[in-house]
Formats: C-alpha cells, sequence, structure tokens
C-alpha cells in the first residue's frame, strides 16, 4: 500500500526524493509528513502533543508559549557505549571510539529499522547548520518518527522550506535516520515517551566516510536532535579534516572593550566546567565599559578565509542547555532566554504551571511534580529535577547575545581557550609559546577524576573537549590542528588554557570564578592585541599579578600567589601522566606532540621547587 505523503511537492531534488522513499519503505510509517517550519506547523504538533500527554502546557502568563516533556527514566543522556563511529578501518575510528564494521553495522540497522515506524508519522525535517547559506554551513535532512525531535529541532537549527528552497534540485545534504524504535501494533496505545527499552539495541550509527546518521531506539537530544553532536561535531570533524577547517566543541564569545574594538575567542571546557556560563558571562559590576556578547554556547564551525582570518559560525540557533544549577546568581543570560517559547525536559512541574530545578536560586515549591511524573515535596528526600534535565530555547532571546551571531561571513577568531576542572597543579591561566604548545595544551586537557573513582589517578583527558565527539582517530584529529598551524597565510589565533577551579591550602576555591572570570577574558584580550605582559613559566605565558585587572575585587598578591605557584613534583608528575596517555595513540600520535611533552618536561626540570610569578616579574 502506498504510504501518504504530505508536502512532498515541497522540493524537486531527486536524491532526496528517492532516500525519503527508500526510508519510509523500510520504516513502513503509517504517513509522511514534510515539515515547512512554520509557525502552524509547531502549534499542531505541539497541541497534538499535549493531547497525547507527551507535553503539558505551561502557565501562559508565567511561561508563554512553553512546554514541559518528560522522558522515559531510561533514557535522559547519550548513550555513549552505543554511540560508534563506523569507517571503514578500526584504526580510523581510534582507540577512543566505539568501532563497528560498517557492513555488519548497516545489516543490524536494516533489520532494527524494518517496519520500526508502524503506527507513526514519519518527519521529513530540512535543516541547516549555520545561517542558511552561509559558505561555512551545511544542509541535514532528519528523518524521524518523534513529534518532539521537530519542535526541538525547529529550535535548534534554521528549519523547513527555506532549506529546501536553498538546497534547490541537486544540493548537498546530510541524511539522518531516527527513530524511537518503538512500532506500534494496530491499534496499540502510544506512551508519551516511546524509546528501545533493551539499550543493548539503542545505536547512533555515524558513517563518516559517506556522512550519513542513523540514529536508532532513543528519544534524547544528543541522541535523537541529529544536527547537534552527531552532525556538527562527528561528522563535521571527518569532513573539516577532509576540507581543511575544523569542527569544534567551542561556545563564541565576542568582547567589546570600553573603546568599542571587539575580539572574538572560542572556547571547549569539559562537561560540569561552566562553560555555557562563560558564553553568556555578565563582566562584574564597576568592571569598565567592557561587554560580552554570545555568539554560540555550544559548536563553532571555523573556517580559513582568502584574507587569512579564520571566521567562525555557530552552526545552532537555540540552546540546548542542563537547568540544574542554573540561576539569576549563575547564569542570568540564559534565565532570560528561557522566559517564553522554550522546551523544557525532566524538570520540576509547579503547582502554578511552572517550573523549578535545584540550583534555580528560587525557592522550591512546597509540591510540585517530579520528572519522572511523581508528586514531589522538598523534603522528599530525592532530587525533583533529573540533573541532566534541560531547556530547548532560542538563541536569539539571549539579551546578549551579538549582532554579528547570524552573519553568514562568521566572526574573526583571535583566540582559543581551553580549561578544566583542576583543584591543584594549574595556574588560573596561561598562554601557549606556539601553536603546537597550544595544541598540545589542548589535546592533554581534562578534568580531575573524581575521588570515588578508585584506581584512577589525577586527570581524565578529553582532549580539547571532543573525547565523545570526534568523529575519526583523535591523534589523526590533533595532527589535522598541527597541520592548519602548518599553512602559509593564516593568522593563526593565540591559544591559551584556563582554570577556574584550584583550591587554596584551606580547601576553598582560590578564584571566585563566574563574571570575574572576565578578569582573565581582558587579560587574554590584550595579549592578542599586544596590550599587556605576560612572564614564562614552565607551563605557558602568565600574567603577573599587575597584568591581571584586579580593580574592585579584593585580591591579595598571597591570594594571586595561590592560583598561580607552580609546584615541579606535581608538574613533573603530569608530564609522566602525559606520556602514559599519549602511549595509547601508538604510531599514530604526532611527533610534534610528543615534542612538547618533551620542552614541557625540560622546563619543569629547570623550574625551582616552587616556581613564583611575582618572583619573576
Ligand atoms: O547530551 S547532549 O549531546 O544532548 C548535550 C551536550 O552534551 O552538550
Ligand atoms: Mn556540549
Amino acid at each position: 500500500m502506498a504510504i501518504a505523503h504530505d508536502g512532498k511537492n515541497r522540493t524537486n531534488n531527486a536524491k532526496l526524493l528517492q532516500w525519503v522513499d527508500e526510508i519510509a519503505a523500510l520504516t513502513q510509517p503509517d504517513r509522511v509528513q514534510w515539515c515547512d517550519g512554520s509557525d502552524a506547523e509547531n502549534q499542531k504538533l505541539c497541541d497534538e502533543m499535549v493531547a497525547a500527554g507527551t507535553f503539558t502546557k505551561l502557565n501562559q502568563a508565567k511561561r508563554p508559549n512553553s512546554y514541559l516533556a518528560r522522558s522515559h527514566p531510561s533514557d535522559v543522556a547519550r548513550v555513549e557505549d552505543r554511540t560508534f563511529i563506523c569507517s571503514e578501518k578500526k584504526e580510523d575510528a581510534g582507540p577512543t571510539n566505539n568501532w563497528a564494521p560498517p557492513a555488519e553495522m548497516r545489516a543490524q540497522l536494516k533489520e532494527q529499522f524494518k517496519g520500526c515506524m508502524r503506527g507513526r508519522t514519519m518527519y521529513v525535517i530540512p535543516f541547516s547548520m549555520g545561517p542558511i547559506g552561509s559558505p561555512i554551513a551545511q544542509i541535514g535532512i532528519e528523518i524521524t518518527d518523534s513529534a518532539y525531535v521537530v519542535v526541538n529541532m525547529r529550535i535548534m537549527t534554521r528549519m523547513g522550506q527555506k532549506v529546501l528552497d536553498t538546497l534547490g534540485s541537486d544540493g548537498f545534504f546530510i541524511p539522518c535516520v531516527h527513530s524511537v524504535g518503538a512500532p506500534l501494533t494496530p491499534g496499540q496505545k502510544d506512551v508519551p515517551w516511546p524509546c528501545e527499552p533493551d539499550i543493548s539495541r539503542k545505536a547512533i550509527v555515524h558513517y563518516p566516510e559517506t556522512r550519513e546518521i542513523w540514529s536508532y531506539g532513543s528519544g534524547y537530544g544528543g541522541n535523537a536532535l541529529l544536527g547537534k553532536k552527531c552532525l556538527a561535531l562527528r561528522i563535521a570533524s571527518a569532513m573539516a579534516r577532509d576540507e581543511g577547517w575544523l569542527a569544534e566543541h567551542m561556545l563564541i564569545l565576542g568582547l567589546e572593550s570600553p573603546k568599542g574594538d571587539k575580539t572574538y575567542v572560542a572556547a571547549a571546557f569539559p562537561s560540569a566546567c561552566g562553560k555555557t556560563n562563560l558564553a553568556m558571562i555578565v563582566p562584574p559590576k564597576g568592571f569598565g565599559n567592557w561587554k560580552a556578547l554570545t555568539v554560540g554556547d555550544d559548536i563553532a564551525w571555523i573556517k580559513p578565509r582568502p584574507d587569512g582570518t579564520l571566521r567562525a559560525i555557530n552552526p545552532e540557533a537555540g540552546f540546548f542547555g542542563v537547568a540544574p544549577g542554573t540561576s539569576y546568581d549563575s547564569n542570568p543570560m540564559a534565565m532570560e532566554s528561557i522566559k517564553a517559547n522554550t522546551i523544557f525536559t525532566n524538570v520540576v512541574l509547579t503547582d502554578d504551571g511552572d517550573v523549578w530545578w535545584e540550583g534555580m536560586g528560587v525557592e522550591p515549591p512546597k509540591h510540585g511534580i517530579d520528572w519522572q511524573g511523581n508528586d514531589w515535596t522538598p523534603d522528599a528526600g530525592r532530587v525533583g529535577a533529573h540533573a541532566n534535565s534541560r531547556f530547548t530555547a532560542p538563541a536569539s532571546q539571549c539579551p546578549t547575545i551579538d549582532p554579528a551571531w547570524e552573519d553568514p561571513a562568521g566572526v574573526p577568531i583571535s583566540a582559543f581557550i581551553f580549561g578544566g576542572r583542576l583543584s591543584k597543579t594549574f595556574p588560573l591561566v596561561y598562554q601557549a609559546y606556539d601553536w603546537n604548545h597550544g595544541v598540545f595544551m589542548a589535546a592533554t586537557m581534562g578534568s580531575e577524576a573524581t575521588a570515588a573513582a578508585i584506581g584512577v589517578t589525577g586527570i581524565r583527558r578529553d582532549p580539547f573537549a571532543m573525547l565523545p565527539f570526534c568523529g575519526y582517530n583523535m591523534a589523526s584529529y590533533w595532527n589535522h590542528w598541527v597541520n592548519m598551524g602548518k599553512k602559509s597565510g593564516l593568522k593563526l589565533p593565540q591559544i591559551f588554557r584556563t582554570n577556574w577551579f584550584r583550591k587554596d591550602a584551606n580547601g576553598k576555591f582560590a578564584w571566585p570564578g563566574y563574571g570575574q572570570n572576565m578578569r582573565v577574558l581582558k587579560w587574554i584580550v590584550e595579549r592578542v592585541n599586544g596590550q599587556v605582559g605576560a612572564v614564562e613559566s614552565p607551563f605557558g605565558l602568565m600574567p603577573r599579578y599587575e597584568d591581571l585587572d584586579l580593580q574592585g575585587l579584593d585580591f591579595t598578591k598571597e591570594q594571586f600567589a595561590a592560583i598561580t605557584n607552580i609546584s615541579r613534583a606535581e608538574a613533573a608528575a603530569e608530564v609522566e601522566e602525559i606520556k602514559g596517555f599519549f602511549e595509547k595513540f601508538g604510531q599514530t600520535l604526532p611527533p610534534e606532540l610528543e615534542g612538547q611533552r618533551q620542552e614541557f618536561g625540560k622546563r619543569v626540570e629547570k623550574a625551582p621547587e616552587v616556581w613564583k610569578v611575582v618572583e619573576s616579574a
């Protein structure tokens, strides 16, 4: 029986039409709907999800046009063990990715996708990662049987008819197939959050060589909104390697000096380091007339342009942010961004139809409904919002969104910043001596392994914050970065490492963090523009006390010492740990990085037992 298509006439791209027919024939949905991205289409889907119990409409006075969804309790995060990079050769996926032979994986997926959309609608979502028509943007088409995915993709990407118009009759697109993987038998009633109950059958699969994505069994953002981590990082990183650009897990921030000069930086941090907060940083009171403007909070696509600049776009159009801990103290701009037109997933529903989460900075409601749909009170002995509960909000709603955030040409990047959460050893900020030293600093970044993880020493490395997102061999990715530094005519950004999380002798954070990080950003901007001093340390170039603008902050030289002193023994342990880490990559490790490790070792050897920045000044 022919499957009814709604909106098929929206494109004449023969390849696309044929592919959609093939997927429909395989998955057997009840009907196919081509999405146009209109308000009317979105409203209809939201209304249908409210009727089905997938969505709860929030109080329209408190959160206009906003909804709450609750996931299945088993479907709350990315599934890294079920995420695969299926390159033809195993070594091309590298030691840090799950690999499976592509032919085998294709055969398995074909079985799993057979009839998997029965009883459901198959949606065809044309989307652009990046401003439509930008030379840095890419078009993807996601097929999904989840209306939740459609309405989230509409916020997170530029979606709908305009994309099909730009694609034209023979444009290139990245095909992305997604199913929640829980087909309905005739007459069976659907559940609000269908997904594959058997974890071993979930599969988030990438074919980097043929630029395809197939995702089965999960409705969670990172597994289902395929434009984000799957396309914009895993597939795009492989494209970037082949085509000479960078697809990075980075925020993009514009810093405007009181004189009106603008410097753009891109920054990568592992999770739980306050990346979204930094992307929307508000400079502290009395801090001149510096302005910080947001271009993106998660992903940057960066291309060398003919004038030698590296220009970055935010491929996304929305924020998919973690709710718990987001408050007017930690991130006021995020709070402003989610006042309306927002989808919340797995937070607490209050009795007056609003949302709440731990760390929201307001009194908990006396009673609410928790993320699992149960009655909840603050004394329940369990959290109300899931730790990975999320908001999906349009980036345009951020009060500090940069005027150039949708500039198709992108913004010029002058500095890369890499960070981690490290309680000792690592200073507040340091600058690379040169490009390869910066690549080394980024390749070895990470956060402290928690004390609870027995047997794990020191640092959980998360190179470039790309560990779960690099679509090919991590060491080859490092080599791609090294190669970028060899290209002639490029105005290479300066590279920095930061650590907001160092603790003092009493175990207290030695740096106030949050908005005060603007002081470090200012030093970075002034370094880039050659306006401020630095001294050489074993780690890199570091500010002296007088180089850091500490006006209005009561921060003594002793406190400064607590975030900048370097213990030779601790630094030497780091040199050794990196050796073990690099060994995992065998022959694929770029020799430049082992060379950098040895240089670092020599600087450490020469250092006094306790290296102090003030004495070197
Ligand atoms: O888990 S997601 O990939 O959806 C979001 C994130 O990790 O930044
Ligand atoms: Mn991320």
